[in-house]
């Protein structure tokens, strides 16, 4: 039988999931779902690596023992997958996997024995003992590497430990070695196959890495130094270097070394995988990995397919440092499964970075599926119901009424739209079998712009007037709906929910899940079937609302080292609470009422902020003060606040401030922020209950 098997890489149990997992598992679900649809038995793994020095010094930290710190972190995930729809029970995954299941040990015990017997294309033992050279810091009794090490100043001096702030000791210790130097030609060779490592450049640079020679690989430490992890076998001092066991997962998951997965799931049914990885990790799945299973004599990977990072809309990488990232809780509150879904595999053209904001995102989702999908099956369907009697009326225009819809400017051969449809339908499948998902959607996005402009055009509304049209309009409706129908097919592996939904509306039975799209006739919806009740499948959402929930939700951003080293010493707009040193000593001076009266203080709302060309330090805003025009505000805060962050939100106005040219632009205010530290890092004044746009503080 055609069986199909795909991987997430499997998440670090030291810290809890974010966008990024979320996204991997998002586009090996689409890709599973696409081939379960064509009838392929189909495995997908996701899961957890749960071993090694991080996941014990997380669990150190925060008081529990490594399994405990891995239940931790695994019990996130799984809210994470079941809340996303990820899981088995919503037609997800296959295996949550943990390297900490005996039957992972048991197997990758049996690869590491493998590879332990085995001599390299050289001749050589593939496995060998030598010793680990590096830096040791005595009262953490651990190797440093070198972003955990200061370096000395002068040179023939040790390193110092950053936590201890004393030398480190120069160690070595007995270690066991993967000969992966011997490897160089064998991997070059399994490059050859061109879609094997994908996209193209990523190949490319995997190539040249290889060419550029390797090195033999550690992969063992000495139990006193990593206690938490696979021992090695026969010789239980040594513990088994993590990604030497985490790569593993991917075929002890399916039965390799352990008789009963072997007979739950089955290796040779499912091997060889498809692994979906982040380019972050490409070397180790397009390296090492070929390397353990060429020795170990286990054929190789279908492919290893390197996917681009999300950045922050402004292209930076997300970090809680900096308070851009995406919290999955604010995007499970404020967005659909599917819009997610959506957006992740539209926006991202894959093998590239993309960028992720929240304002992108409900822009996707109000223009294509709001205005685009969610309109056109909302549309077709409550005409069908208003003038067909809720049944799906009949595509056949009578001979005697041709003549008639021609004259409406109907295209009264309906071969016309059905060859558009398979066309772009045998685009879709092509496209999403390159695991081109955004070209793809492109695609089935060209189809729903079609069809929209066929409504247009034939204006059902007038139709519906004259009697001798009513075969054109059925016509016209009957090819809405069967586009419709197409299309949720198709797209029914990006959004699950929503193409069931519409599935249902058009009075289908079943699910778009088991329907073959590459089987797709036209003409396979029966007229004369009962459409189903006619609801919005994707409501339309109101930005200015949602963003200022989002931001009013936000948690405060946290300044650290590396946000204020080189923060500036003053602001050009600046807030208006200075750290003076009046403010050191207390209040030294009173002002009378009269004087505070004369500051014309309002609330005011956000409506856009942007950042401005080649002044890092400033936003220029729009802000709605109840005015007839929104004022143009200029505000030294542009390191401190993402732009698309403030969209929304409410925020106290100097409105009588005498107006003032900045870089070109006149600031009409100022927006009242607080400020503190030494680098006057301001926060942005707001209220938590609801008050109107205008309101005067007094
Ligand atoms: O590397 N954009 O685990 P990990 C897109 N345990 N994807 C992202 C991302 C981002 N900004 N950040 C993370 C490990 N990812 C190892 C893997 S496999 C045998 C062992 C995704 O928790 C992406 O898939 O650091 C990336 O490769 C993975 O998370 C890294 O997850």
């Amino acid at each position: 039988m055609n069986t199909f098997y795909v991987t997430t890489p499997i998440y670090y149990a030291n810290s809890l999931p974010h966008l990024g997992h979320l996204y991997t598992m998002i586009v090996a679900d689409s890709i599973a779902r696409a081939k379960k649809q064509r009838g392929i038995d189909t495995y997908f793994l996701t899961g957890t690596d749960e071993h090694g020095i991080n996941i014990e010094r997380a669990a150190e930290k925060n008081g529990r023992t490594p399994k405990e710190q891995a239940d931790y972190v695994v019990s996130y995930f799984t809210r994470m997958t079941s809340e996303f729809g990820l899981d088995t029970e919503h037609g997800g995954y296959d295996i949550f996997m943990r390297t900490t299941e005996p039957f992972h040990y048991e197997g990758v015990s049996e690869l590491w024995r493998r590879v332990a017997k085995a001599k390299t294309p050289h001749g050589n033992d593939a496995l060998y003992k030598g010793h680990y050279e590096g830096w040791f810091c005595a009262p953490c009794a651990e190797y440093k590497t070198e972003d955990e090490y200061q370096k000395p100043k002068n040179e023939g001096d040790p390193p110092t430990c950053l936590i201890h702030d004393t030398p480190l000791d120069r160690v070595s210790e007995e270690s066991y070695f993967f000969r992966l130097s011997d490897y160089e030609e064998a991997l070059l060779s399994a490059y050859e196959r061109p879609d094997f490592v994908r996209p193209e450049a990523r190949r490319n640079e995997v190539i040249s890495f290889v060419r550029g020679g390797l090195q033999d690989l550690s992969v063992s430490r000495l139990k006193t130094s990593v206690s938490w992890g696979v021992p090695v076998p026969d010789d239980p001092a040594h513990t088994m270097y993590v990604w030497f066991d985490a790569l593993t997962n991917y075929i002890t998951a399916i039965g390799f070394g352990n008789e009963e997965r072997q007979k739950a799931v089955g290796f040779e049914k499912f091997w060889p995988a498809l692994h979906l990885v982040g380019k972050d990790i490409l070397r180790f799945h397009a390296v090492y990995w070929p390397a353990f299973l060429l020795a170990a004599g286990v054929e190789l990977p279908r492919a290893i397919v390197a996917h681009g990072m999300w950045l922050d809309p402004n292209g930076r990488k997300m970090s809680k440092t900096l308070g851009n990232t995406i919290e999955l809780d604010v995007l499970q509150k404020h967005f659909s499964i599917d819009a997610i879904r959506y957006f992740c595999l539209r926006e991202m053209v894959f093998g590239q970075d993309g960028r992720f904001g929240y304002e992108g995102l409900i822009d996707r989702a109000n223009s294509d599926l709001a205005s685009g999908l969610g309109n056109l099956s909302s549309r077709t369907l409550t005409m069908i119901a208003r003038y067909c009697d809720s049944r799906i009326p009949s595509p056949v225009i009578p001979e005697d009424k041709l003549l008639l819809a021609k004259r409406t400017g109907v295209d009264t051969d309906e071969t016309t739209i059905a060859g558009f449809i398979e066309h772009a339908r045998n685009q879709f499948l092509l496209h999403f079998e390159n695991l081109a998902f955004s070209r793809a959607l492109e695609t089935a996005w060209s189809v729903v712009a079609r069809v929209d402009k066929m409504i247009t055009d034939a204006k059902p509304w007038d139709l519906a007037k004259d009697e001798n049209q009513k075969p054109t309009l059925s016509a016209v409706l009957y090819r809405a709906a069967e586009s419709l129908r197409w299309l949720t097919v198709l797209l029914h592996p990006v959004m699950p929910g929503a193409t069931h939904a519409i599935w249902s509306q058009l009075g289908m039975e079943g699910s778009p899940a088991h329907i073959n799209p590459a089987e797709l006739k036209w003409g396979q919806l029966k007229d004369g079937a009962a459409i189903g009740e006619v609801q919005p499948v994707f409501p339309r959402i109101d930005k200015v609302k949602t963003m200022s929930e989002i931001n009013a939700g936000e948690k405060p951003v946290h300044a650290t080292e590396a946000d204020t080293a080189g923060a500036p010493a003053t602001q050009p707009a600046p807030p208006m609470t200075h750290a003076t040193e009046a403010d050191a000593v207390g209040v030294t001076s009173f002002i009378e009422i009269d004087d505070f009266a004369k500051v014309d203080l309002r609330v005011g709302q956000v409506l856009s902020a942007e950042r401005v060309p080649k002044a890092d330090k400033l936003l220029l805003m729009k802000v709605d003060i109840g005015e007839e025009q929104p004022r143009q505000i200029l505000a030294g805060i542009a390191q401190y606040y993402e732009p698309e962050k403030l969209v929304g939100r409410k925020v106290v106005i100097v409105a009588n401030l005498k107006p003032r040219k900045l870089r070109g632009y006149e600031s009409q205010g100022m927006v009242v922020a607080a400020s503190y530290g030494e680098e006057g890092r301001p926060v942005i004044a707001t209220f938590t209950e609801d008050v109107p746009n205008g309101a005067r503080l007094k």
